[in-house]
């Protein structure tokens, strides 16, 4: 695509717009940037575009701005805006960053989405794929956006661009091509953004809708429904469960093709949810051309990353888990089952923004495993509600520091203490790490006892 003197804009100026502004300038074309936040509030952002020679207009979504364009490219936390339906409709290109991106890119693209474990099955395909010796991009919703890799060496044909790709990132793709599609799971998440579950569903689809007989879709094997999802040509390969090409047998981490064999307490990584994220990664490397050594060598030393199931300390004979990456049922669900047999009760943290799920599954599982539930933030009634009748304590806390002070109190020896919020953090916090980094002070200052 000849971008040299088109119109183009930009919608959202955030990591991902000022990304886009970079690339559509280098490229010689004339760029907009649109924000609903003012100038003031968007600080160095602003500046940044505006010295990158990008024509400003902030402080909302002014249905003039949308005139007179030959492209527009949305950042992924922009929903759907009228002004933008009624672009698309007078025949204006409408695309995300990763169609874009997609469009610049030679290499094999290795895409992983879900609604959890995606970060971590990235981050895993990423480390083995480093063995390969060809230059590699990771990034996406992981972090650095997917438009930074063009003009690297991983965007040539001998390199390999890997990436997280939320729902909001598909939305707008048609033409990506994913050489490896991986969908880990759909649990109910984002329903604050999405119609309906399905739609969720839809757009996380997306990934396979371009795949050729040469490319793969990896999925889950005891997940059948999620087969259904599977629109393109790809070759469907499958993971864990009894029936998937890696998968756990009697303790054992095995690829039923290759001579991969990881006993699972080789494995750093805690909770059965990431046992499952490392078959799905073994699988994805092992498509991509990565030996076995090297598949196991990443298995038994990645520890994970940080916010999600990190052991904080213990005081007293009471664990503190920080898994603030839980921010939808789903994930709390998994961390509480991820614990496994300790022998003691969990007391979980949780609450933030509702995403409009239901947290039944979430007092299913605590009614059997815990001894009180902490909530916080604006969900806190949501979840009161979900836990009316229950048999465990439920208590309110103000603030972080707050919340830890009251579930140390409720513990006793053997117990666990889990940050596991089923809820994103922005009530209260900037984001799920910062979240996590307050959570993680307020245990570093519990004075033990005994
Ligand atoms: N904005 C508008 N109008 C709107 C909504 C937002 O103008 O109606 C503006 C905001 O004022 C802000 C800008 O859009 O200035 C923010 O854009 P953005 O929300 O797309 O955020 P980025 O900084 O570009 O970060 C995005 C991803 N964020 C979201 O999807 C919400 C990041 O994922 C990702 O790391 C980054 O691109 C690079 O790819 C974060 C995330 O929370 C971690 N993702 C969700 C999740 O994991 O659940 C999907
Ligand atoms: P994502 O990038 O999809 O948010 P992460 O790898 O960052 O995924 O993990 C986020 C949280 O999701 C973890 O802290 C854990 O609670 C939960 N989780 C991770 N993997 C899985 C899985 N395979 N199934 C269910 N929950 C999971």
């Amino acid at each position: 695509m000849e971008l040299s003197g088109k119109n183009t804009m930009v919608v959202g100026l955030g990591e991902t717009g000022l990304a886009v502004v970079r690339f559509l300038r280098t490229r010689g074309a004339n760029v907009r940037v649109n924000d609903q936040r003012d100038a003031q509030a968007l600080g160095q952002a602003a500046r940044a575009a505006e010295a990158l020679g990008a024509e400003l207009v902030l402080g909302g979504h002014p249905d003039g701005a949308f005139e007179g364009l030959d492209l527009i490219v949305v950042s992924p936390g922009v929903p759907r805006l009228e002004p933008l339906e009624r672009a698309e409709e007078r025949g204006t290109s409408v695309v995300s960053e990763i169609e874009l991106a997609g469009r610049y890119i030679q290499a094999p693209i290795v895409a992983i989405t879900g609604t959890n474990g995606k970060s971590t099955v990235t981050t895993l395909i990423g480390e083995m794929c480093r063995r390969l010796d060809r230059p590699i991009f990771v990034g996406g919703n992981l972090g650095r956006p997917m438009i930074d890799a063009i003009d690297s060496d991983a965007t040539s044909p001998n390199g390999m661009v890997i990436v997280e790709l939320s729902s909001f990132q598909l939305e707008r793709v048609s033409r990506l091509r994913v050489h490896v599609a991986v969908l880990l799971n759909v649990t109910a998440d984002h329903l604050d953004r999405y119609p309906s579950f399905e739609a969720y569903t839809a757009a996380k689809a997306r990934i396979f809708e371009r795949q050729e007989a040469d490319d793969y879709a990896v999925l889950p094997a005891d997940a059948p429904a999620l087969r259904d999802l599977v629109r393109g040509d790809g070759t469907v390969v499958l993971f864990g469960g009894r029936a998937g090409d890696v998968r756990v047998e009697e303790s054992v981490l095995l690829d039923v093709q290759t001579s991969l064999r990881v006993p699972v307490g080789d494995l750093r990584l805690r909770g059965s949810h990431n046992v499952s994220n490392a078959c799905a990664a073994s699988l994805a490397a092992r498509l991509l051309g990565v030996a076995d050594d090297d598949i196991a060598s990443v298995l038994r030393d990645f520890a994970g990353l940080p916010h999600r199931m990190q052991h904080v300390r213990a005081v007293d004979g009471v664990e503190y888990i920080d898994d603030s990456k839980a921010t939808n049922v789903g994930a709390a669900v998994a961390s509480i089952d991820g614990l496994g047999e300790t022998g003691g009760k969990v007391i979980l943290i949780a609450g933030g923004v509702d995403k409009g799920g239901s947290y039944l599954p979430l007092r299913q599982r605590m009614d059997h495993l815990g001894r009180a539930v902490v909530v916080l933030g604006d969900a806190a009634p949501l979840i009161e509600e979900a836990f009316a009748g229950s048999e465990i304590g439920l208590r309110h806390a103000r603030t972080m520091d707050d919340a830890v002070a009251q579930a140390a109190s409720l513990a006793e020896p053997g117990d666990t203490v889990l940050l596991a919020p089923a809820c994103s953090s922005f009530d209260m916090f900037r984001s799920y790490a910062e979240r996590g980094d307050v959570f993680q002070q307020a245990v570093a200052t519990l004075g033990g006892t005994r």
